[in-house]
């Protein structure tokens, strides 16, 4: 990529594309496209081809996607499944048709078979079934990747899919049903050291900015419940890898300068902790002082999701952030946006 090349993020105003967005600015790329869901929906064939016929972006980061939690996946995978499909034929087939140079296409590890061993290789694709709480999901995910092969394959085009593991950030999703563990437990945290100190006016302030607290986690932010307590979902035993958004990026950045290939890439930190040793770092970060309780009539979703980054660390790229300090990170850009 030049300096001055026409690069397109689509989704620039989510957790994944602000992120390469800010990247590509601190790396000097002067001719950055983006457009508001409003200005230009994705999801709309004719709308898709014409912004591309007009605007002729070089490159393309997609990273626009409906994601979600465990329970928004599970609620509604009709809206996953759709939407991401819509997404990625539109964007994928204009990027052909008007000779994009070069394409990242962003997938989740939930691409990879519920059983699959661990840590999880490329090559463990289509291999065994999925997770039903993200089947629709992971399958869109997984036809994103399969145009990214098919186009390069007929085309000749060079559009690669790349597998991040679960990430979060600075700008995620904080609502409490739809989002991912991570932004959840600090919210949840947050809010429940709030009304353990009386706060209630903070707790309203929370509500107007980062959405509706449900009915059960409104009563249990009681200043008389003694201890003070934060109600998780699931058994607290399932693990996860996290890896900071900004991490992300740069490798996104990374691998559009550097990298030639187009073969599916996994991108990680290569460790992960379970749930309740998440649970534990991020109350310890936002100074809770009560108790952590699992409802286990929630579901934990996939038992283990570790990737294996050794393909890429080959490619000489590494995570920076250690998970404490993007908790923190997080938290303080949380606490930044109540203001
Ligand atoms: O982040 P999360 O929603 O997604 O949940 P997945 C991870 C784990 O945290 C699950 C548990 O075992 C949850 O049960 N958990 C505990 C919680 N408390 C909470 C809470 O308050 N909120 C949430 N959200 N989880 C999603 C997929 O799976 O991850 C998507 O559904 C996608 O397809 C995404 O791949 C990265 O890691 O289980």
């Amino acid at each position: 990529m030049e300096k001055t090349s026409e690069i397109f993020v689509a989704g620039h105003r989510g957790l994944v594309g602000a992120a390469i967005f800010r990247r590509l600015q601190d790396h000097a790329y002067t001719n950055i496209i983006t457009r508001k869901r409003a200005e230009l929906d994705l999801t709309g064939q004719e709308a898709v081809r014409d912004f591309f016929a007009r605007e002729k972006p070089e490159y393309v980061f997609l990273a626009a996607a409906k994601v979600g939690g465990i329970m928004a996946n599970s609620t509604y995978p009709a809206d996953f499944i759709r939407e991401n499909l819509l997404i990625e034929t539109n964007v994928i087939d204009a990027a052909c048709r008007h000779g994009v140079r070069k394409l990242l296409f962003l997938g989740s590890s939930c691409i990879f078979p519920r059983m699959a061993p661990q840590p999880m290789k490329e090559e463990y694709l289509l291999t065994g079934p999925l997770e039903p709480t993200n089947s629709a999901y992971a399958v869109a995910k997984i036809a994103g990747i399969e145009m990214c092969q098919s186009y390069n394959r007929q085309y000749g085009t060079r559009f690669l899919p790349v597998m991040p593991t679960n990430l979060y950030g600075p700008n995620d999703n904080f609502d409490l049903i739809t989002s991912h563990v991570l932004p959840a437990l600090i919210r949840k945290f947050h809010l429940a050291k709030l009304a353990s100190e009386g706060n209630a006016e903070i707790i309203a302030r929370d509500e107007t900015r980062f959405g509706p607290i449900p009915d059960d986690i409104k009563a249990s932010l009681s200043p008389d419940d003694s201890p003070p307590k934060v109600v998780l979902w699931g058994t607290g035993q399932p693990k996860r890898e996290f890896l900071y958004v900004d991490d992300l990026a740069d490798a996104c950045v990374y691998l559009m300068e550097n990298y030639d290939g187009t073969e599916l890439l996994n991108i990680g930190t290569g460790e992960d902790k379970t749930i309740r040793e998440l649970a534990e770092m991020t109350r310890d970060i936002v100074e809770f002082k009560g108790e952590i309780v699992f409802d286990t009539s929630k579901p934990d979703g996939m038992p283990r999701k570790l990737l294996d980054v050794s393909k890429l660390s080959g490619l000489g790229w590494q995570a920076k952030t250690d998970l404490k300090n993007g908790i923190r990170e997080t938290y303080q850009w949380y606490l930044k946006n109540l203001k």
